[in-house]
């Protein structure tokens, strides 16, 4: 790390308090006016840092920019420092962490974007990233790590960390919608889309990409058309409790940080998350559509549902939507 990293993951670490240039300097044995060139570069990156006479220097509580020195404070270990990547604008994330697979990241790589030139979603359909709003995070994961025991299993586990940590870091509870969806109070705040890539030879996962968008404080107006009315965000303008680095930093301590839970356990979170269970649900599958009843969620995250005549069906979330009625 720089000194002016180790500077900016100090500051980060006490938001909205004043730190002096003494203790900053004897921290990182470096001398009080490397610690002021330092805040001077800072501040000219946009960092809003004051700086008062006796008191020292703070960071304003309301700054908001992606770092990996803005997440240290909040790691569970810092080592999961070095392998967080954050760039300003990326075409997509996901794109990037499965090239960065390719060349062999370790596992619990994180790619961040403050925004995305090609954000996608599922089925190749688009997922709107242009905002500075939003957090677009992808995690590189290797199976032997991840051990559980169905690939649906980790968008169900990563939805729950996601919903898991919003609410560490806020009073709200998210809801899910079968497989990928955050809903906050009717709207879609989240999007997650899960890849993996086998071995030609042996048919085995390599990987897992596990892709994380999340409108953070995305105004109203900054959706496009086609999807007003459907997404939402996770906290109004300027109305977020924390910055994003801290729930960035949440997010990737659950997903790459730690012990999976038992899948029973995991399965019994997200149902309790589910939205949609006994309710009526369109059914989209190969372009054809049908009305069903959701009725539950099996033990590898497929969705049960039963149709009009009573055929009960095990939906994979492969090559399925869901609409809730
Ligand atoms: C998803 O797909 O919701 C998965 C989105 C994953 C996005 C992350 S961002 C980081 C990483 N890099 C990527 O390129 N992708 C991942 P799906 O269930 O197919 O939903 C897509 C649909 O959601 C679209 O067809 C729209 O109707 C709607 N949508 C698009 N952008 C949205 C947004 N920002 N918020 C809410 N809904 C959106």
């Amino acid at each position: 790390m720089t000194t002016k990293e180790y500077v900016l993951s100090l500051l980060e670490g006490s938001r909205g308090r004043s730190v002096s240039g003494k203790q900053i300097a004897e921290s990182l044995s470096i001398s009080r006016s490397a610690v002021w060139k330092a805040v001077k570069e800072l501040q000219k990156e946009g960092y809003k840092i004051e700086a008062a006479t006796n008191k020292g220097y703070s960071l304003s509580s309301d700054s908001d920019i992606l770092s990996a020195q803005g997440m240290l404070p909040y790691l569970l270990s810092p080592a999961m420092y070095d392998k967080i990547f954050v760039h300003d604008i990326l075409e997509s994330t996901n794109k990037t962490a499965k090239e960065m697979a390719v060349f062999g990241a370790e596992h619990g790589t994180a790619v961040i974007a403050g925004s995305q030139s090609a954000g996608r979603g599922r089925f190749n359909r688009s997922f709107f990233s242009e905002s500075d709003a939003g957090i677009y995070m992808s995690l590189v994961l290797r199976p032997s790590e991840v051990k559980l025991s169905s690939p649906t299993l980790v968008t169900v586990f990563a939805a729950v960390a996601v919903c898991e940590a919003i609410e560490a870091v806020s009073d709200l509870r998210p809801s899910i919608k079968w497989v990928n969806d955050i809903f906050l109070n009717g709207r879609k705040i989240a999007g997650i889309l899960s890849e993996a890539v086998t071995d030609f030879e042996s048919g085995s996962v390599q990987w897992i990409v596990v892709g994380i968008g999340i409108n953070f404080a995305v105004p109203e107006t900054d959706f496009p058309d086609d999807i007003k009315g459907i997404a939402g965000s996770l906290f109004a303008e300027g109305g977020a409790p924390v910055g994003r680095n801290r729930l960035c930093a949440e997010i990737i301590n659950r997903i790459t940080g730690g012990e999976i839970c038992d899948e029973s356990e995991l399965i019994g979170k997200y149902r309790d998350r589910l939205f949609m269970l006994g309710r009526e649900i369109t059914v989209i599958q190969g372009g054809e559509a049908y009305s069903a009843t959701a009725v539950d969620i099996n033990s590898s995250g497929r969705l049960v549902v039963k149709k009009p005549d009573g055929e009960i069906v095990t939906l994979s979330s492969g090559e399925i939507s869901v609409r809730v009625k």
